[in-house]
């Protein structure tokens, strides 16, 4: 039997501005899917990155009075420490200026134009500088504003190259509806059914490099730069290793991508950018002759409180900041746990705090008093014992929770796990271990007790490592494993024998800086 693999995506952040709780969910969603699939023994391959060309950062760039380049090497290390900071596990960060890039950029539009799908054209439009594109009249916002961030868009004449996307409107259609979940959640799907229900116009492939230096010149004009986003999206490619441009032309890999990443299992993205992804991407990659991305999961909007995020309102929430006060594993609990996969969110420091309320009541009370019970009543040593009443509780939620995890209801399962705990303080409380402590004619039932409550954290342990890695391996040791254990190794430990080992706060308590 061939080992499953999991090629998945984070979009890759402009190296413009810092990051953010909004990158930071995505990132995280892919880092506990790919864990998730790790611990289940499965091959995973997991990129993220910077997306470092175009006018954006151009434009970012002369503000600052630094090169182009200067900025990107200083912003791509912010977002690898931040990645580092918050417990990223992504096998490959990549940069849109690195050499392997560009020249894949060059091979594919290459390719793309050897295939009669290009051509140049006369084109005048609006263009706006913030979202890097071209909007019809028909679009704008009031007083000729871009309407998604309604900032001033010009008008803009000029010759391009465009790519005959319209030729692939038909058959992207029709892999939309022969294929339900392609894009997930259904809502999102929906919307580009509605997008391409009207002709899909051609697409704009290049800028003039009068106007534009920024970017990858094209093979065949070099007086022109690739558009940014064709750019952008074509890193899923690089960061597959399907194309090795320095390989004889036939052999690049456009006709054969099985040694490889390719095709991406799952792109994570936020739902702004779902029309480059859904529409954009995959024709081009039709274009290319190029399999197409087995799934596309387009994420909510986070806001603060009930505002937009942006940093003119001085309101965006850093989740570097939030990890100084309250560590890296409740960031992730958070941000993972508050948001339902697919709606949006609001970051409010009450809701923050209710959630990690939960991990410290709920999760992290149950740790510290099992393991101080075992300590206490039987010398730190787990005794040997049947299960006493949790198991059925336990098969239940484990089954949901891997179903939830294969639908990416990341939230869900996360729910599951934290449901089984709070059952596991109920029969705490059901159970009064302390009476059974006090009466020798119980002891096989305080055995049972306590084997039952530390197989339960073992298995929480291994539920919880995806989201929470750092603390679920503080939490392993003490239940006497060098590392999380595997769920199926979770499930198989009966853990009698082993010397545990009593522990501080899991989650110590503690409020905002500043708060009463
Ligand atoms: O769009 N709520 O980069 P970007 C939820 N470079 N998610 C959010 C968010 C919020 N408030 N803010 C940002 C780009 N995100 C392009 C992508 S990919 C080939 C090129 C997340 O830095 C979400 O994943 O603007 C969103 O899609 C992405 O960051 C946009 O990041």
């Amino acid at each position: 039997m061939t080992t499953p693999r999991h090629y998945l995506t984070t979009p890759i952040y402009y190296a413009s501005g810092e990051p953010h709780i909004g990158h930071a969910y995505t990132t995280f969603l892919a880092d506990a899917l790919a864990r998730y699939h790790r611990q289940a023994g499965h091959r995973v391959h997991f990129l993220t990155g910077t997306d470092e060309h175009g006018q954006k950062i151009r434009e970012e760039a002369d503000r600052r009075g630094v090169t182009p380049l200067a900025l990107c090497d200083e912003m791509a290390g912010r977002f690898r420490d931040a990645w580092s900071e918050l417990a990223i596990s992504h096998d490959r960060f990549i940069r849109t200026t690195e050499d392997e890039h560009k020249v894949v950029v060059q091979a594919f539009v290459q390719r793309l134009h050897d295939r009669g799908h290009i051509y140049a054209a006369e084109y005048e439009g609006w263009y706006s500088v913030h979202e890097e594109r071209f909007f019809t009249e028909k679009e704008l916002g009031p007083g000729n504003t871009d309407p998604i961030a309604g900032r001033p868009v010009e008008r803009i004449r000029e010759r391009n190259w465009f790519f005959r996307m319209s030729a692939f409107q038909e058959d992207l259609v029709r892999h939309i509806e022969e294929n339900p979940d392609w894009i997930i959640p259904e809502i999102r799907r929906n919307e580009v059914l509605g997008f391409l229900a009207r002709p899909l116009e051609d697409l704009s492939i290049s800028r003039p490099r009068s106007r534009l230096d920024w970017g990858i010149p094209l093979p065949f004009d070099e007086d022109h730069v690739t558009y940014v986003w064709v750019d952008a999206l074509i890193n899923y490619l690089t960061g597959s290793g399907a194309i090795d441009p320095s390989a004889p032309e036939d052999a690049r890999g456009f006709e054969d991508t099985s040694g490889s990443w390719w095709p991406a299992d799952l792109h994570l993205i936020g739902k702004d950018i779902l029309t480059t992804h859904a529409v954009y991407w995959p024709t081009l990659l039709m274009g290319a002759g190029l399999p197409l991305p087995r799934q596309i999961l387009a994420h909510g909007w986070w806001i603060a409180g009930d505002t937009k995020m942006s940093k003119s309102l001085g309101n965006v929430v850093s989740p570097l900041e939030l990890r100084g006060h309250f560590g890296t594993d409740a960031v992730r609990w958070y941000l993972l746990r508050e948001m339902p996969v697919g709606g949006d969110a609001s970051y409010t420091p009450e809701r923050f705090l209710s959630r990690y309320g939960e991990l410290s009541n709920v999760l992290g009370n149950l740790a510290s008093r099992t393991l101080s019970m075992v300590v206490k009543y039987r010398d730190g040593i787990v005794p040997e014992a049947a299960g006493g009443g949790l198991e059925a509780e336990a098969e239940s939620a484990l089954a949901a929770f891997h179903r939830a995890m294969e639908a990416r209801r990341v939230h869900e399962a996360l729910g599951q796990a934290m449901d089984l705990a709070r059952a596991a303080n109920g029969y705490v409380e059901t159970r009064e271990p302390w009476a059974q402590a006090r009466d020798e004619a119980r002891a096989e039932d305080l055995d049972e007790t306590l084997v039952t409550l530390v197989r339960t954290l073992v298995l929480l342990s291994a539920m919880l490592s995806p989201a929470m890695p750092e603390k679920m391996l503080e939490l392993a040791r003490h239940l006497g494993f060098e590392a999380v254990p595997t769920l199926p190794e979770a499930q198989r430990t009966s853990s009698a024998g082993t010397r545990v080992a009593k522990m501080s706060a899991l989650f110590p308590r503690t409020e905002f800086p500043g708060a009463d």
